[in-house]
């Protein structure tokens, strides 16, 4: 099949009046055709995305859905930050030969960790594999999304972090040490505590 040419099936026959050979073929057309599919899944990780730090797996499988047997064929990962991942070597359903043969799968994994900028940025994470082969040549493409649910939140916490306690003379000083935390998903910028609570002066 992969030959591509036609089968030719030929008979010869010799007889004691007729020498021959007589030689007779007949010619039979092959119309195979090459094709593939490829497919992208989120396999494993937070659906959706909350913070940095998450991990997201990807599955990408490349299956051999023609006639011919497919060879040259190679895949690249462009993951949500712009960047070139690295692929894992395909794992071959039938046979082991760097072929994807007909009927076959290959099956590749990668895996993504959301950075700050992803969660700040809050547009969904798109995830592209891109696959060429020497009888397929495409690219062929496939995306995988993961949405992002990130919201913003803090606290603000002040103690009396040294000074005499219970103040007993007019002088004595009072540190106070305030704690501002980033309790949510997303960078926060522009705050600022209000002058009162800086200079405010305990009653005693
Ligand atoms: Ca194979």
């Amino acid at each position: 099949m992969d030959a591509g040419t036609d089968l030719t099936n030929t008979v010869s026959v010799v007889s004691d009046q007729v020498p021959g050979p007589t030689v007779a073929s007949a010619l039979t057309p092959l119309s195979a055709s090459a094709s593939l599919t490829v497919d992208k899944v989120r396999s494993n990780g937070t659906d959706p995305v909350t913070a940095a730090g998450e991990v997201i797996d990807y599955t990408i499988t490349v299956q051999n859905t023609g006639g011919l047997t497919i060879t040259g064929v190679a895949a690249s990962d462009l993951l949500p930050d712009g960047s070139t991942g690295t692929l894992s070597a395909p794992a071959e359903s039938i046979s082991a030969n760097s072929e994807l043969n007909v009927g076959e799968s290959w099956t590749y994994t990668i895996s993504y960790t959301v950075t700050q900028t992803d969660v700040d940025a809050g547009t969904e994470l798109t995830n592209t594999v891109s696959v060429v082969s020497d009888q397929v040549p495409g690219p062929t493409l496939a995306s995988a999304l993961t949405p992002l649910s990130a919201s913003a939140s803090l606290t603000v916490d002040k103690v009396r972090s040294n000074g005499t306690d219970p103040v007993t003379a007019e002088g004595e000083v009072i540190d106070y040490t305030i704690t501002v935390q980033n309790t949510g998903g997303l960078t926060i910028t522009g705050w600022q505590l209000p002058i009162c609570c800086l200079t405010e002066v305990p009653v005693l």
